[in-house]
């Protein structure tokens, strides 16, 4: 199965989201395989952000990435990159679909709650920068039996 990166930004923390964000992945059905709190530094985000290297923002974003210690999740599904982006909504949050996260919890372009890998392989380049093998956790989750039809698991 799937796996994906998952970073509750600073302004969720600061603002008492960790739970209702964590609690979403969790009702979707989603198995959490990795969990930690990490201040994040600049080398860290000059890799996580490099697509961003150019744009004028890139300082500030890393000021505020900075700001205050991370959450971060790696969770387990079926196509699950795609199903966390959906759930998670578009960059700007002020215009992100109603029922998403960014769309329920968030106003800006910039502090927007959470970060979510956005491809298979930068998942699973993200996962490796996140985490160390001992982080991640192999478990049954009796739960799939529910979740997931016979030919889905
Ligand atoms: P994503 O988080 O939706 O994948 P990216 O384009 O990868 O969006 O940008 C990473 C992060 O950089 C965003 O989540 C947001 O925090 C910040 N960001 C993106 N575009 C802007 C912008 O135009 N102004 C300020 N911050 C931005
Ligand atoms: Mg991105």
């Amino acid at each position: 199965m799937e796996r994906t990166l998952i970073i509750i930004k600073p302004d969720a923390v600061q603002r008492g989201f960790v739970g209702e964000i964590i609690g979403r992945f969790e009702r979707k059905g989603l198995k959490i395989v990795g969990l930690k709190m990490l201040p994040l530094n600049d080398a860290l985000l000059s890799e996580h952000y490099s697509h961003l290297k150019d744009k004028p923002f890139f300082d500030s974003l890393k000021r505020f990435m900075k700001s205050t210690p991370v959450i971060i999740l790696c969770v387990e599904g079926v196509e699950v990159v795609d199903t966390v982006r959906l759930l998670c909504g578009i960059t700007k949050a002020r215009s992100a679909d109603v029922g998403s996260i960014r769309g329920d919890l968030a106003m800006s372009q910039s502090c927007n709650v959470i970060h979510a890998s956005d491809t298979v392989e930068n998942a699973k380049n993200e996962i490796q920068r996140f985490f160390e093998k001992d982080e991640l956790f192999d478990y049954d989750k009796t739960e799939y039996l529910h979740v997931y039809a016979e030919d889905e698991r």
